[in-house]
């Protein structure tokens, strides 16, 4: 891992008064990633907010090309006094709350942290532009874990919210407290209602890179097999590079909203695992049902892919697929990344950096 430059004071409106400045914290998550690409793009100077801990790693940053341009400043959302500080300082143009507990599996694990920095979080940043940069533009990473057992199909802006897990439950607080202070205070703040979106940057946690990273261990003799939850588990996924694209968006509105942002389509897990397997050249058979089945190599009948209970989540969401009418038509924007690209990307990803590793 490089030694990474942290700016203590960042040089945003010192140096330079005429770049405009956006700060974005949880910088080094996936969409942070994606999100500091598109504002350098833009034309932005880039702040990237992270929490302190022994050993940062900006390897998303690298792999975008982007490490350098980027100016990272220590921002824990949990303590507030560094994020009134921090944005009292900095007063930056727009300011992107993508910092989160992100994994629903741990919210159960971990209900009250990720409340606090999930939810809590959340109004201590809009606290923070009402006392010293009311001209900034925020926005908050809402989610699709918002609707959870949804009533209808797909959902919409209007869409009853019924979240199914302690991180959905601090996402809605998160999203009401954004539309609070923008109906309250006259902030510009929009909240993204994204569905689930996924890239070769994804955590490894996640359902769709611990199959496409397990299948590259697999093929190079470094793991035997794949444990998984629940196959009929379905989402609307999309391309991270097309989502960061429509946050932007939402901050160049004249004033701040409410969108969802979706393909439109679900896949099951299933779906997923059965085109990363195509795309590895893996040819397999199935056997046996239930929790009792299992994926086995078609040549040598070896268990590929088994299921562990574990993996399944105490309430599961029901059919989460979103219509993004709104942002079309106010934001112009659409996916341009459809799912069998977008698995197959991960998958020569992965199968990529596994080798190398193996090669060096
Ligand atoms: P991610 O990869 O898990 O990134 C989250 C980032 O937040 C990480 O860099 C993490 O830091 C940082 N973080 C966690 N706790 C923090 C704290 N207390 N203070 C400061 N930073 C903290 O998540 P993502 O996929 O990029 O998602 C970005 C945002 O969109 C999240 O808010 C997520 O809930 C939301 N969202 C994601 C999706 C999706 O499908 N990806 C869909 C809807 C909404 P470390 O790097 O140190 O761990
Ligand atoms: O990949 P997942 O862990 O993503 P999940 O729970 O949908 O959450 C992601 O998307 C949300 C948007 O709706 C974000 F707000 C959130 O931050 C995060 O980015 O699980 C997807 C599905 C689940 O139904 C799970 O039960 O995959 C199923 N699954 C089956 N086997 C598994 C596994 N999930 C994981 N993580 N690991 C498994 O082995």
């Amino acid at each position: 891992m490089t030694a990474v430059r942290i700016s203590p004071r960042s040089s945003a409106r010192q140096g330079s008064k005429s770049l405009r400045t956006a700060l974005v914290t949880g910088v080094l998550g996936q969409d942070g990633a994606y999100l500091a690409k598109t504002l350098l793009d833009e034309g932005y100077r880039v702040i990237g907010g992270i929490r302190r801990t022994s050993s940062v790693n900006p390897w998303r940053l690298e792999e975008l090309g982007i490490r350098d341009h980027v100016d990272l400043v220590p921002l824990d959302l949990l303590e507030q006094s560094n994020v009134q500080r921090t944005i009292g300082r900095i007063r930056p143009d727009l300011l992107f709350n993508l910092a989160a507990q992100s994994f629903v599996g741990t919210a159960f694990e971990e209900p009250v942290y990720t409340t606090m920095v999930d939810g809590v979080a959340v109004l201590y940043l809009l606290e923070a532009i009402r006392s010293h940069a009311p001209e900034t533009r925020f926005y908050q990473a809402s989610t699709s874990e918002m609707f959870g057992k949804a009533v209808v199909v797909p959902q919409t802006e209007d869409t009853p919210f019924h979240p199914r897990s302690p991180y959905g439950v601090a996402k809605v607080y998160g999203h009401w407290i954004t539309v609070n202070y923008r109906e309250a205070h006259g902030l510009h703040a929009s909240s993204g209602l994204l569905f689930n979106h996924e890239s070769p940057l994804r955590g490894i946690d996640f359902v769709t890179r611990k199959i496409t990273h397990g299948l590259a261990r697999i093929r190079c003799g470094l793991q035997d097999r794949l444990e998984l939850g629940n196959l009929e588990a379905r989402r609307d996924w999309g391309h991270a590079a097309d989502y960061v694209r429509a946050m932007y968006a939402m901050t160049q509105r004249p004033a701040g909203s409410t969108y969802v942002v979706a393909t439109g389509a679900d896949h099951s897990v299933r779906d997923f695992l059965a085109l990363a397997l195509q795309a590895s050249d893996i040819e397999v058979r199935w056997e046996g049902e239930g929790r009792d089945e299992r994926c086995l190599d078609a040549a040598t009948g070896r268990p590929l892919v088994t299921i562990n209970p574990r993996f399944y989540r105490p309430a599961e969401v029901d059919r989460l697929v979103g219509d993004s009418s709104r942002a079309k038509r106010d934001l112009g924007w659409q996916p341009t990344i459809g799912f069998p690209a977008l698995v197959e990307e991960m998958v020569r990803a992965d199968y990529d950096r596994v080798r190398r590793s193996v090669d060096a």
